[in-house]
């Protein structure tokens, strides 16, 4: 599998994109334990399956103090319990119930999205996280397992240019010819959000990002959990209401409050911040749509389980449909801190875009779901 920055940019086609050339093609499983306790040994996450992934990867030196500083900051490390741990989870999960659902728009903004047409569909109960998944989560994830994200194993990720400090800016090895804003920075990660003189100390409680879909099945399946498939996703989102672009209805800012973090401004020169916030904001900002869900649009991508097509006849139906059968792209939903109306209207329920498993970035993250019938 060719490992992709396809459209982490908010644009409007993969086509328009380059590609890194580096190759991985293995799904890494959830560690056993005890791996940062080994700085500097090869890695073996995969259960030794290299799989053509043939870059020796180490644990860095400081990984283990500074995850843990991470962790204390937050209280979150401590005598883990991974049972009282998904307890908790469940408690921060809502419970939507089974029913008939309307997803996709017939009025679509990106008709080669495949946003449309308009379908019924049919969804089993299931459960949702209430929010995005946040450093502090991903940061128990991490103390509790020892692993290692792909960002981490590739030694870089995909940052907003803006958002670098002046010393990561001297060396770029890669750009997007039609999205020159995004910077591929070396050792950008989960814990190093725009690279080595960066930390998320004072953002443990914002969503976590450059975690790939990989991932993020990982961190779901640690808890019992998974991700949503994009119908549930998309239902979870219309809070259910029926025909509205956002989460609580048609007008974006209603009553002048804004209720989820996208960018206002010029992009990609200006960002007037008038949600308060230039990057990611807390998981817990903005108001909850009425299943009690919060940033369902906005602040950062989601990942969802499904293989990504256009074609709505090839979805897998009008049952709890799960996308089709294989593919080269995941469905992300949402949008993003980086969504412009002018540049990527994609902040809306039936707004739709797709990365390769791979794919990390800075304006990508996850939540979880959980069937109903556990
Ligand atoms: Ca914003
Ligand atoms: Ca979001």
């Amino acid at each position: 599998m060719k490992r992709s920055i396809g459209t982490i940019f908010e644009d409007k086609s993969a086509a328009l994109l380059i590609c890194a050339s580096i190759f991985i093609s293995v799904l890494c499983p959830v560690a056993g334990s005890s791996e940062m306790d080994d700085s500097n040994e090869k890695v073996t996450h995969c259960g030794g399956h290299d799989g053509g992934f043939n870059r020796q990867t180490t644990i860095n030196n400081n990984r283990k103090s500074e995850i843990r500083d991470y962790c204390l900051a937050n209280d979150a490390l401590g005598a883990y319990d991974n049972t009282v741990s998904r307890a908790n989870h469940l408690k921060n999960m809502v419970k939507i119930q089974s029913g008939k659902f309307a997803i996709g728009t017939n009025d679509p903004i990106f008709v080669a999205d495949g946003e449309g047409p308009k379908q019924q569909i049919y969804l089993d109960s299931f459960y949702m996280d209430e929010m995005e998944v946040s450093n502090s989560d991903f940061a128990r994830f991490i103390a509790a397992t020892g692993y290692r994200t792909e960002a981490e194993k590739f030694g870089d990720s995909f940052v907003f240019e803006s958002l670098l400090g002046g010393n990561v800016k001297t060396s770029i090895p890669l750009v997007a010819a039609q999205a020159p804003w995004w910077v591929q920075i070396k050792n950008a990660s989960w814990y190093r959000p725009e690279g080595l003189d960066s930390d998320i100390t004072h953002r443990m409680n914002h969503p976590v990002v450059h975690v790939s879909w990989n991932d993020a099945v990982a961190y779901c399946e640690w808890l019992g959990k998974r991700l949503p498939t994009e119908a549930e996703w998309e239902v979870a989102c219309r809070g259910g209401l029926s025909d509205r672009l956002y989460p609580w209805g048609n007008k974006f800012v209603p009553n002048g409050r804004y209720r989820a973090n996208t960018w206002q401004g010029d992009f990609p020169t200006n960002n007037t911040k008038e949600d308060g916030y230039e990057s990611t904001s807390p998981v817990t900002e903005f108001p909850r749509n009425k299943y009690g869900l919060r940033n369902m649009i906005g602040n950062v991508w989601e990942w969802t389980f499904d293989w990504w097509t256009v074609d709505v006849g090839n979805r897998g139906g009008p049952t709890n449909p799960v996308g089709p059968p294989d593919g080269t792209n995941k469905v992300k939903k949402g949008g993003s801190y980086l969504c412009h109306k002018s540049y990527c209207f994609r902040y809306r329920c039936a707004a739709r875009s797709q990365n390769t498993p791979d794919t990390t970035a800075g304006n990508l993250g996850f939540r979880c779901a959980l069937s109903g019938t556990r």
